[in-house]
């Protein structure tokens, strides 16, 4: 007799430069398909490039207690703080059930010319 472990499949979405590896971005859930979509743009307008990422098949806790499938984006700034790609700057969730929010993403640009692309 042995016992199984459990198997713990972590995801992340790794950004690679030729000068340095940045820090990982990790997904906060197993199977929502983080890093699905990877996008950037530059969302706060000052000018550096920041990092959208979704995660169309994350499931939200809703006030029944039950898990939804809905979606997730999240946001990044680019920032020069130590944890500034480990935690994400804003979260985006879906509203839709199976909406599958995060599914795709790409930048616009600033489409209400208010000098920010977001
Ligand atoms: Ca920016
Ligand atoms: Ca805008």
């Amino acid at each position: 007799m042995y016992h199984q472990r459990p198997i713990i499949a972590a995801s992340w979405v790794e950004i690679l430069s030729s000068r340095q590896a940045l820090r990982p971005l990790p997904s906060e859930q197993m199977a929502s398909y983080f890093g699905h979509t990877v996008a950037v743009a530059d969302i706060n307008g000052d000018r550096k490039d920041d990092i959208l990422v979704g995660a169309p098949l994350f499931m939200e806790r809703r006030p029944d207690s039950k898990l939804y499938e809905v979606g997730r984006v999240y946001l990044y700034l680019q920032r020069k703080t130590p944890h500034s790609y480990s935690v994400p700057w804003q979260k985006l969730t879906g509203t839709d059930v199976y909406g599958r929010f995060g599914m795709a993403i790409a930048p616009l640009g600033d489409m209400d010319q208010d000098g920010y692309t977001g």
